[in-house]
């Protein structure tokens, strides 16, 4: 619509506020409640204009065609100003002498023309300093209530509130007691929006974020959503992260993560030369010598055993190029394809599955479709601590209304805001998958156009469904036969429904028949391909384990996702690389680490993964390494694994260098260097080179930019990108084939990209886990995430993150905690059939009984010596979710937090 304000004339959408209007005309208005991310308040009075002739808050008011807004008149503007004199006026002479200049409040003051001196109150009100993250200032505090709404309206949380009276009203806790004991959890968002430095973060003073502030743009390195993040720099450390506002996924929102958990980068542990393992001790050396010495091992593996005798795990935290370069190194310097990523342990049955079932290995969808799906089936995920910017979109889609489903043994994270949570027994999806697919063919909740013209595998399918109604399933799964209907009725009523999911689909003996099963409800429904709903979207998790894979860091696939035993594929890569590549497909992680116990491997080159404390049955990773004649790990830390390598590589961090990221929903995303590495460490992608360097070769592609311009020869599917482009247009998603043509977020169109371009039903039955509870290790434990640490737990342990969790823990429901006799903060040992574990118990009512549940996030503890080195049948991805286990009582420790 056209709105008149003042002499011009603005154009805006017809739900427009005056506020909108006023802006669009380009006319400057002070506000200090008002936040463009959150329901506006009206309170401040900051924003006065007139319109249609009243006077009104321009933030809380409808636009009009008919009222014309006026802006700029005298009155107006001492209305204005007395607003803010009186909010002003309370407040303590330091709320104005705003050192930088940059608070919000002294720069709506200045414009005012509020004079400093307003400022006049005794202050008195305290601080609260308990939290490692917020700090408050209640004397700065102005009652405009932007934290609670941003705590409430983009987190979720809903851990904060105003208090008090009148001009006395200040933000708190809705717990009472100090910050570090609310429920917030440190996402930053009220900081970020706080006007007057109230709300403040150490390193950043008061109302200190304003958008023209300098600092790196790049992509968080923590988990795989992709947040967009400015990295503010003083000296060489980090003095802050703020969530990039036009961030395409996190549109300004951030965790605790990828906010604040930074200060791993300073810290004392971090390795700064090259270490080399001499009669036995591993001692500090000099690039030279350590790369003289890799080079000199490497050869010497090669003459004994053939190329065959060399393996690398390519590492997920690490950029698309440095996966690039390694596999490149493998496969051309070495002659192997033994290269992996943890994409092994992780989302590989995600890989094998979806492209099954609808042709490329990815999630179907963008994100942001999410914001249009009326009903969410939530899978196996708990992406409120495991993915919190994603968690917090999806929760904010329920409480406007989108139904939700959850599928999760634990009753965590948004399963509390579920119309339905079912509670399978873990390791049985494929039964309740079948299940509600069982009732949406009796129900008739299908797509039958999409199935007839679409997909393939219908018959079989509907065979196999007519054994496993909800009633005989409920039996396997332990889920009602009545929670399974309405579950598939809520699914498939929807008219656009999505389906997320986790590793509680994937890391199981069957995760890929998971996927699958998975992805018939989604095709059954018509949901994939069509725009109608949000397709089939994995939860990946790594920062960069999509990319890691893409970039061909597999043994069986080359950059691009061609098989290295297709002469094709192969001949696509041996054009641009001018040597041949092995037509066999290289070892696996778990193949590698049997190889290396049975003297058939004799190097391995690890890039930042932490096997010895994140692979299962750890006991035997420990052993295949001390089996490997030469062990080389490139790390920040010296990790679990670095410890028991014969050479030690001292890496830089995501946030010291430069390339790109794939995010969980396919976008290419810039990294780039805020900070130089400490000492002598290096990007390992100059690590790469500088060994191929010593063993003689040359790897071309000498920067990060050439690498994936070269990535993009080999594979059509990434053709168009390069970091030019990136740097450009910020995000361009894969398949990207054309320099001048956008990426595709959205698949499958017009047709699957299968052989026979349908999108393939799966007819796979149920089988059981690999572990069953027996009277000896009578509980089901399954191990997961929590929302503080981050997986081996090596950064986010040298961090304060630290502080907001201490205790590695063992969550027990609380009639297995009576029947143990264990209570709060106990120790207790974990016995499985492989390995001993040593935790604290959290009695807990998110548990089932019969089932217990910890995180892998403080090595000490041993989590990882209880899982089995089973593995999905498809993928060799871990069984980590079911491992049998029993408790033995240990000693008493103080109270857990
Ligand atoms: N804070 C934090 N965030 C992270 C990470 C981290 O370590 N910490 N790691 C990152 C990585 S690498 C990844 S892969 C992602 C993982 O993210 P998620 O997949 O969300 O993580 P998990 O907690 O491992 O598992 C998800 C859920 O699966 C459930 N589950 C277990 N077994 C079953 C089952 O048989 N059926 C069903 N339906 N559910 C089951 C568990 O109870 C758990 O709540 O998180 C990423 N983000
Ligand atoms: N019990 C149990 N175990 C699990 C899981 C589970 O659910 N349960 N989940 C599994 C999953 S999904 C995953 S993805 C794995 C993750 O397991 P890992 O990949 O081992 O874990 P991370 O802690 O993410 O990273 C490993 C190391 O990388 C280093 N690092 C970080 N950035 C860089 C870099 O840029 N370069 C180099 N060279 N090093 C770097 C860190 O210092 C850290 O020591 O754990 C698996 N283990
Ligand atoms: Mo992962």
């Amino acid at each position: 619509m056209r709105v008149r304000v003042g002499a011009t004339t603005a154009h805006v959408a017809e739900d427009a506020s005056v506020l909108d209007a006023v802006r669009a005309a380009g006319i400057s208005l002070p506000t200090l409640c008002h936040d463009d991310r959150l329901t506006p308040a009206g309170s401040c009075r900051a924003c006065l204009v007139r319109a249609g002739g009243k006077v009104v808050a321009a933030c809380v008011t409808p636009a009009a065609e008919d009222a014309p807004i006026e802006v700029d008149a005298d009155d107006l503007r001492g209305l204005r100003r007395e607003a803010v004199e009186v909010i002003v006026s309370v407040l303590p002479p330091r709320a104005l002498d705003d050192e930088h200049g940059r608070s919000e409040l002294a720069g709506v003051c200045h414009d005012l023309g509020v004079a400093p001196d307003t400022a006049r109150g005794a202050g008195g009100r305290g601080r609260d300093d308990s939290h490692p993250y917020v700090r408050l200032d209640r004397d700065l505090c102005i009652a405009c209530g932007r934290c609670v709404r941003m705590c409430a309206e983009v987190q979720g949380t809903f851990a904060l509130t105003l208090v008090g009276r009148g001009s006395d009203t200040v933000v708190a806790p809705g717990t009472g007691g100090p910050w570090a004991e609310s429920e917030c959890v440190a996402c930053g968002g009220c900081v970020d929006t706080c006007p007057t430095g109230a709300l403040t973060e150490p390193g950043l003073s008061g109302g200190d974020r304003t958008p023209e502030l300098p600092g790196t743009r790049t992509t968080c390195g923590y988990c795989g959503v992709g947040c967009s993040l400015d990295v503010l720099t003083g000296g060489d450390s980090v003095t802050a992260v703020l969530p990039a506002r036009d961030g395409p996924v996190n549109r300004g929102h951030a965790c605790v993560k990828g906010r604040f958990a930074h200060g791993f980068l300073r810290s004392p542990d971090r390795l700064t030369r090259p270490l080399l393992r001499r009669d036995g001790r591993l001692e500090p050396v000099s690039w030279e010598e350590a790369l003289d010495h890799v080079a000199r091992e490497l050869r010497a593996a090669v003459a004994a055993g053939g190329p065959g005798a060399v393996a690398a795990i390519s590492s997920a935290r690490a950029t698309n190029e440095e996966n690039y370069l390694l596999q490149k190194f493998m496969r051309t310097v070495i002659g192997t394809n033994s290269v992996d990523n943890c994409s092994r342990l992780c989302h590989a049955p995600s890989a094998a599955g979806l492209t099954a079932a609808f042709g490329l290995p990815g999630g179907t969808d963008p994100f942001e479709d999410v914001e249009s799906a009326d009903c969410l089936l939530l899978v196996g995920a708990n992406p409120v601590e495991a993915h919190p910017v994603v968690g917090a979109r999806l929760l904010q889609r329920v409480l406007r209304g989108a139904r939700l489903v959850v599928a999760d043994p634990r009753a965590v994270g948004l399963a509390r805001h579920a119309d339905v949570h079912l509670r399978p027994r873990p390791g049985t999806n494929v039964a309740l998958f079948h299940a509600m697919a069982h009732v949406m063919l009796a129900e008739g909740l299908i797509d039958e156009e999409f199935l007839r013209e679409r997909s393939a595998g219908l018959p079989e399918l509907t065979a196999l469904l007519a054994g496993y109604s909800p009633e005989r399933t409920a039996a396997v799964t332990g889920v009602p036969a009545a929670d399974v209907v309405a579950a598939a009725r809520l699914f498939g009523l929807a008219e656009r429904p999505a389906i997320l999911y986790g590793l509680g689909v994937t890391e199981h003996l069957h995760g890929t028949d998971g996927v699958r099963a998975l992805s018939n409800l989604a095709i059954l429904r018509g949901a994939v391909g069509t725009g109608r709903g949000f397709g089939v979207n994995p939860l990946r998790g790594q920062n960069n384990v999509q990319g890691a894979s893409d970039m061909g860091a597999l043994p069986d696939l080359l950059p691009g996702y061609g098989k290295v035993t297709d002469a094709d594929a192969r001949l696509r890569a041996e054009r641009v690389w001018g040597v041949l590549v092995p037509p066999r497909p290289g070892l696996r992680i778990p193949e590698m680490f049997a190889a290396a116990r049975s003297g058939e491997l004799r190097a391995l080159w690890i890039l930042g993964e932490d096997v010895c404390a994140t692979d299962p049955d750890s006991n035997q990773v420990v052993q295949a390494l001390e089996s490997c004649p030469l062990v080389i790990c490139d790390e920040l830390f010296l990790s679990e694994t670095a410890r028991r390598a014969d050479v030690v590589l001292p890496a830089a961090s995501w946030l010291e260098k430069d390339g790109t990221f794939v995010n969980f929903d396919r976008r290419f995303q810039r990294v780039r260097a805020a900070l130089a590495p400490p000492g002598a460490a290096r990007p390992d992608f100059e690590i790469i080179h500088a060994v191929a360097a010593a063993l003689g070769a040359d790897l071309g592609c000498a920067t990060p930019a050439e690498a994936l311009t070269e990535c993009g020869r080999i594979a059509p599917v990434f053709a168009g990108l390069s970091h030019e482009r990136l740097d450009r247009e910020g995000a361009v998603p894969w398949p990207c084939r054309h320099p001048d043509r956008p990426g595709e977020s959205s698949l499958y169109r017009e047709r699957f990209a299968t052989p026979d371009g349908l999108a393939h039903l799966s007819a796979a039955p149920y089988l059981p886990p690999g572990e069953e509870p027996d009277d000896r290790y009578p509980l089901v434990l399954v191990t997961g995430r929590r929302w503080a640490h981050y997986n081996s737990g090596g950064m986010t342990r040298r961090t304060d993150n630290l502080l907001l969790d201490p205790t590695d823990r063992l969550d027990v429901h609380p009639v297995d905690a009576s029947r143990h006799r264990l209570g709060d903060g106990d120790r207790v040992t974990v016995r499985s059939r492989h390995g001993e574990a040593h935790l604290t118990v959290q009695v807990s009512d998110d548990m089932t009984p019969g089932q217990v549940f910890c995180a892998f996030h403080f090595p000490a503890s041993g989590v990882n010596a209880l899982t089995s080195d089973r593995g999905d049948a498809a993928t060799s991805c871990p069984e980590y979710k079911v491992t049998a286990v029993r408790l033995l009582a240990g000693e008493r420790a103080g109270q857990a937090r």
